[in-house]
């Protein structure tokens, strides 16, 4: 876009002097509006679509590009530049989970840009960064009902490594509307629905009446074709609103190369936990001949799966129930303790530390952040924050417009993953570092998406930022 342009829709969204000064110190957006005559804008939409789900024919929300696809794909260095168009008729908005806007590109609800009007575009425009499996979603109760799409940065040699790439986005889906859904949790709290569960862990406090891979269940599952004994590539988001998800590979066993985008030491496993918000590549190497290869995702704690099957030509493909014979299990430190970066950040003492509490319970249906510090840090600083989960729950914990170093487990001092998402068990503690070098003002928030909409958010600001 031109920077004319993005300057008038900023003003139009009643934004000060201040931030125009941001704007114009920042150093990567001069360098994509320099970049701006090179690429062609991309239309992304956000649309109204059917599905049919457990036969029932259902109204959801999609994201789609020029040719009708899901979400985007780019290759790393590239310009995301893309006209964003709400088609629906009610307003809403995007955000663009793992990649570095310009805060005001963000995309969350007034912060500090409106949402869309029905029937309004937007352009943005900024680079894309580094590769990774990213994606996008409303930061509304609008992302419950699909509002959700991968967002891929393919590697420049990622043709030359001969492996298909398979991206799986997980979701959790419910007839009731999500509005209902959050009232009835509001409502019940304290007694009834959660009393037995009162004091002990609490897992999951919706029961969805299906859980999605590719927006279909294992009734009627994605059977996606593969090269028999080829190397596959599987990109799995979990777009889920409050479901964790152990993804299960079954017969073969897969190398987890990359968390959140970001490449890891490979670690070779056949169960792979994931909460809200983050995203696992496994490459798998399948044996010829062997048929076909159910990919799970089986529900923390439950009995519920749902899933995807690659299938090289010819192989006979066996129907697999939604609902498992053994429980899942439920995800704590386990994986996260040995994953290790592949580029680690450059040890550095911290300048700052900011300690935060997450408290909340069933009982009230009242979440938060609190914190003895305010959440203003300065450019160039090296920034620890210690999250102390004083909960029953688990929380995914996402910092907008940036990537973190898990550092520190339960006291423990790590070297652990580059990620933007991490689940914070109940009655644990997290450390995380990041390098404070993308002023703005940033949402950091648990990814449960009712957690967050009952107060579970915080904004980090960057001194100077209005
Ligand atoms: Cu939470």
């Amino acid at each position: 876009m031109h920077r004319r342009k993005f300057l008038t829709t900023a003003l139009l969204g009643g934004t000060s002097a201040a931030f125009l000064s941001v704007l114009s110190s920042n150093r990567s957006l001069g360098q994509a509006v320099a970049k701006a005559n090179e690429a062609t804008s991309r239309r992304l939409a956000i649309v109204s679509r059917s599905l049919e789900i457990q036969k029932r024919p259902v109204k959801v929300f999609g994201l789609v590009d020029a040719q009708g696809r899901p979400g985007l794909t780019f290759t790393e260095g590239e310009t995301f530049k893309v006209t964003l168009a709400n088609e629906l008729n009610e307003p809403t908005l995007i955000h663009w989970h793992g990649l570095r806007p310009p805060y005001e590109q963000d995309g969350v609800p007034e912060m500090p840009a409106p949402k869309l009007r029905a029937g309004e575009s937007r352009d943005y425009e900024f680079p894309v960064g580094a590769a990774g499996t990213h994606w996008m979603h409303a930061h509304t109760l609008q992302e419950q009902n699909l509002l959700a799409a991968p967002l891929i940065v393919r590697s420049a040699t990622q043709d030359a490594q001969d492996e298909q790439e398979v991206v799986v986005l997980l979701h959790d889906f419910s007839f009731t509307p999500a509005e209902e859904l959050l009232a009835r949790l509001m409502r019940s709290s304290g007694h009834s629905m959660h009393g037995g569960r009162m004091g002990a862990m609490d897992l999951n406090d919706i029961d969805y009446d299906a859980y999605l891979a590719n927006d279909r269940t294992l009734d009627d599952p994605e059977v996606v074709k593969v090269e028999d004994g080829g190397r596959v590539r599987l990109r799995i988001i979990n777009g889920a609103t409050a479901t964790v998800f152990a993804i299960d590979t079954g017969e073969i066993e897969a190398e987890l190369i990359a968390v959140d985008g970001k490449d890891v030491e490979p670690l070779r496993g056949r169960r792979f936990p994931m909460a809200m918000g983050q995203r696992v590549d496994l490459r798998l190497q399948l044996v010829k001949g062997a048929g076909a290869y159910p990919i799970l995702a089986l529900r923390e704690g439950g009995l519920e799966r749902t899933g995807l099957i690659l299938a090289p030509a010819g192989a006979r493909i066996t129907k697999l129930a939604s609902v498992g014979s053994a429980k899942a299990p439920t995800m704590g430190f386990d994986l996260e303790a040995r994953i290790k970066a592949k580029a680690p950040l450059v040890a550095r003492p911290a300048d700052r530390t900011l300690p935060i509490t997450l408290t909340g319970g069933m009982g009230g249906y009242a979440w938060g952040m609190v914190s003895s510090a305010a959440l203003t840090i300065r450019r160039g600083e090296r920034v620890h924050v210690v999250m102390q989960n004083h909960s029953m729950m688990g929380h995914p914990m996402h910092l907008h417009g940036h990537h973190f170093q898990v550092v520190g487990i339960n006291g423990k001092m790590v070297s652990g993953a580059v990620r933007d998402t991490v689940h914070v068990p109940p009655m644990s503690s997290m450390t995380i570092a990041f390098d404070a070098d993308h002023p703005g003002k940033w949402a950091f928030h648990c990814h449960h998406l009712y957690h967050m909409a009952t107060g579970m958010m915080a904004m980090l600001t960057y001194d100077g930022v209005a």
